[in-house]
């Protein structure tokens, strides 16, 4: 063995956020920074030797790259087997089922999801653990405490790697073994939807689809699963291509982001069913023609509808959401009389819930919904589930939503994202409402009482794990709601996020323009936050 051992000098910015380290693809690039942080996740993780690792990424800029270097400090350190995507290729959700479906140990997934790509842009790396799910926060805490301690590396010295042909090589002692990225999953998907009723709507009839790849991972899976497996239409895919820079845009599936493919929902003679994915295939938007789904509204809609779904024939057992993703699944979790948990932002989060089978799905207001088949958020999941149930139902995807919200009530629900703002500008602003939150609770604010201000908690009940300071809440007494937050995934200054919701049970004023609304709800979160003075925006960047 001619292991190298190199010495370096710690990187003290490399603790993990809401979805692994997220940093620019210069930084990234600095000698030895991507190295340091494999090292400091093999110095924590136990049980690696003789270990089988799952690792691929989103195909970005530096995926390659980076995949070279971890597969010579793996090697390095007494890793027995790593299962390679092929081309480097996996998405997300890929690879929490490769780790489950061959007892992997755990896997390194490289992405920054819905962040740029491209020279210019950001990168991103991210282990999970043996079930498959992100590493949980005190793994995360510790990778981050070794990273700033480090002082070496192992590496096996350079060699060309081929990682485009199916096959198997060698590093050191270490077998690699190449492997299709997407066969296993999609032979997935068809054990958990009825593959011939989606094929008989895609195929009969006058049923059109239209998938947004967006330029990032999930092209090939859309491909094989979509048009190989189900029969959908050759023009039923648009930018399937996977780019490193992703064309030059946000692979994020949201309004803003997807406005191709929202004008052509919103025209008469478009498409019947709408949706995209992001740069690591985690998130979806599902559209109708002229109609959005909020993804909250798609999580409750889903929770009410599961039984239908050959997977969940049995029933779910309960369900849960991010702490801002709206009430709307709470109503039907109350109506199936199951329990419904209310987490942190992240998936993480979710994970000793399904570990434990106290949730059977789950989901976040960030345009990311799952369930228990794997332990990540799933775009083409969530999408085959939605097809899968217009095939049920025989119904469009607006009656399917206004049926439900005629039982349930609507949920408005927007919200303002403001970006790369200045971080110790947003660290006083969320300081200042912390302060306020003390004396808000009993206050009326335009006729309505407030009965909730906090920072939101969570205790863990599996671990009893307990996690702090995961956005400021208010709640009024007739349910609404104004969060914030700061994101934990930006690369550039702070991003705000600010989340609002208003429920309305009369059926009749189920037909309101959402941002007109919530406007009075929007105009207290501005001025209790002081948004315009700490942040200099009038507006928001982003509203979604
Ligand atoms: C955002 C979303 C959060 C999601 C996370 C990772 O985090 O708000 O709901 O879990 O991205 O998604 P933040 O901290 O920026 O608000 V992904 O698709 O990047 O893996
Ligand atoms: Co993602």
């Amino acid at each position: 063995m001619s292991i190298e051992t190199i010495k370096i000098v710690p990187f003290d910015d490399q603790r993990p956020g809401t979805s692994g380290l997220r940093k620019s693809v210069k930084r990234f690039q600095i000698p030895h920074y991507l190295a340091a942080f494999v090292q400091s996740i093999f110095n924590t993780v136990e049980d690696l030797q003789g270990a089988t690792l799952v690792l691929g990424g989103d195909g970005r800029f530096y995926n390659r790259e980076a995949i070279k270097i971890i597969l010579r400090i793996a090697a390095a350190n007494g890793v027995k087997k790593i299962l390679l995507g092929q081309s480097g290729i996996l998405s997300t959700p890929a690879v929490s089922h490769l780790i489950r479906k061959y007892y992997a140990l755990g896997g390194i997934i490289l992405s920054a999801s819905h962040n740029p790509g491209g020279p210019e842009g950001d990168f991103g790396i991210k282990f999970n653990t043996t079930q498959g799910e992100p590493a949980p926060e005190h793994i995360t805490e510790r990778i981050y405490q070794n990273s700033r301690i480090i002082d070496h590396y192992k590496i096996a010295p350079l060699q060309a790697i081929a990682m485009d042909k199916i096959g198997e090589f060698s590093i050191e002692n270490m077998q690699v073994e190449i492997i299709d990225s997407v066969s296993d999953y999609a032979d997935y998907m068809e054990t958990l939807f009825d593959f011939t009723a989606i094929r008989n709507l895609l195929t009969q009839g006058d049923f059109k689809m239209l998938f947004d790849a967006m330029n990032a991972v999930t092209g090939p899976y859309a491909k094989e699963i979509f048009q190989n497996r189900l029969g959908a239409a050759r023009n039923a895919l648009m930018r399937q291509h996977p780019l490193a820079n992703f064309g030059g845009c946000h692979p994020d599936p949201n309004q803003a982001h997807a406005k191709e493919l929202m004008q052509r929902l919103y025209s008469p003679t478009g498409p019947n069913f709408g949706a995209a994915s992001d740069g690591d295939g985690d998130r979806n938007m599902i559209l109708g023609n002229y109609f959005f789904v909020t993804p909250s509204d798609s999580l409750a809609i889903m929770a009410a509808n599961a039984s239908l779904i050959l997977g969940y024939r049995e029933g779910i057992k309960g369900v849960a959401r991010s702490m801002p993703t709206s009430q709307a699944v709470d109503r039907v979790a109350e109506q199936l009389n199951i329990a419904c948990y209310e987490t942190p932002t992240g998936w993480k989060f979710f994970a000793n819930l399904l570990d434990d089978q106290r949730i059977s799905l789950c989901g976040e207001e960030s345009f990311g919904t799952g369930s228990d088949h794997i332990r990540e958020k799933d775009g083409l999941w969530a999408i085959l589930f939605w097809l899968n149930l217009l095939a049920i139902k025989q119904d469009s995807v607006e009656n399917i939503v206004r049926a439900h919200w005629a039982k349930y009530g609507r949920n408005y629900y927007t919200r303002h994202d403001y970006e790369n703002i200045n971080s110790d500008a947003a660290n006083e602003l969320m300081q200042a409402l912390r302060e306020k939150t003390h004396y808000l609770v009993g206050h009326r604010l335009s006729g309505q009482k407030i009965v909730t201000a906090d920072d939101f908690s969570y205790r863990d009940s599996v671990d009893d794990s307990y996690t702090e300071q995961q956005g400021i809440r208010i709640i009024f007494e007739n349910d609404s709601r104004i969060i914030f937050r700061l994101s934990g995934t930006g690369t550039k200054g702070a991003t705000l996020r600010v989340y609002i919701e208003r429920y309305e049970a009369n059926v009749q004023k189920h037909d309101l323009d959402t941002q007109k609304t919530l406007k009075t709800l929007i105009a207290i979160a501005n001025v209790i936050a002081k948004i315009s003075e700490y942040t200099g925006k009038k507006r928001a960047d982003v509203i979604t």
